[in-house]
C-alpha cells in the first residue's frame, strides 16, 4: 500500500515538473518569427498587426494581457492601434481639458464612455476576439483601433517595419496581417515556425494617409 501511494506521488510530481522542464528549456523547444512588413514602395510600415494562429486550434485562449491605457491627447488617441489578447481589459484616459467621447459599435464590443474633463475610465473588459474600431462622437476624425486576438502569439509593426513574435511552438500557422490603411481584407499566410528564428516578409497595400487636423492646444498631459 505504502508503495502504490508513492508511486502516485511520483507521477504527480512528474506531470507536475513536465511544465516547469518545459519552461525551463523554453530556449531550444520554442521558435520564434521576425516579420519585416513593407509597403509597395518597399517602405517600413509602422502599426500593422500580425497574428499567428495554428491551422488546429485546441481551443486553448492566451492569458489575458497587462491592462492597456489608450489616451486621448490633443484630440486624437495614442496608440492608433492597441493589441491585446481576448481577456484583456482597456482603459481611456483623457488628457485634453476638455470633453470626449470614447464609442465603438463593432461586433467584438460595443460601448461609450462620456469623458467631460481630464481622467480615466474604468476597465472595459474585451471579452471577444475581434477587430473594434473607436470613434469620438465630440471630434469626428478621432479614430483608433484595438485588434482583441485570440492567440498569444500577437504583435505590432515598430517604425522599422519589425514584428518579433518569440516563444512560439514549432509548427503550421496562419498569419493573419492587418493595418488600418490596408486596401481590402487581412492578409493571410502560412508559416511554418521551427527551433530556430524564421524569417518572414509581407508587402502591404495602404491607402494614403489621413490628413489629421490636430488641436493647436499643447499643454501638459
Ligand atoms: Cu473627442
Amino acid at each position: 500500500m505504502r508503495s502504490l501511494k508513492k508511486a502516485s506521488l511520483g507521477l504527480v510530481l512528474c506531470v507536475g515538473l513536465t511544465g516547469v522542464w518545459a519552461a525551463v528549456t523554453g530556449a531550444s523547444s520554442t521558435g520564434s518569427v521576425s516579420y519585416s512588413v513593407l509597403d509597395t514602395e518597399n517602405k517600413p510600415v509602422v502599426d500593422a498587426v500580425v497574428r499567428l494562429s495554428p491551422l488546429v486550434s485546441d481551443g486553448t485562449l492566451p492569458a489575458a494581457t497587462e491592462e492597456k491605457i489608450i489616451d486621448q491627447y490633443r484630440q486624437a488617441y495614442e496608440p492608433l492601434v492597441t493589441v491585446v489578447t481576448v481577456g484583456s481589459a482597456v482603459r481611456f484616459k483623457n488628457s485634453d481639458p476638455f470633453g470626449h467621447h470614447v464609442y465603438s459599435f463593432s461586433q467584438a464590443k460595443q460601448f461609450e464612455y462620456r469623458q467631460p474633463t481630464r481622467g480615466t475610465t474604468d476597465p472595459l473588459l474585451l471579452d471577444k476576439p475581434g477587430l473594434i474600431a473607436l470613434g469620438c462622437n465630440i471630434h469626428d476624425h478621432m479614430l483608433a483601433y484595438i485588434f482583441v486576438s485570440d492567440s498569444p502569439n500577437v504583435a505590432i509593426s515598430d517604425s522599422d517595419g519589425r514584428v518579433q513574435l518569440a516563444g512560439v511552438t514549432p509548427g503550421t500557422y496562419t498569419a493573419t496581417i492587418w493595418h488600418p490603411r490596408l486596401k481590402g481584407d487581412p492578409i493571410e499566410q502560412e508559416i511554418t515556425i521551427t527551433d530556430t528564428e524564421v524569417a518572414a516578409e509581407v508587402s502591404l497595400d495602404l491607402k494614403p494617409p489621413r490628413r489629421v487636423r490636430k488641436s493647436s492646444y499643447s499643454g501638459d498631459r
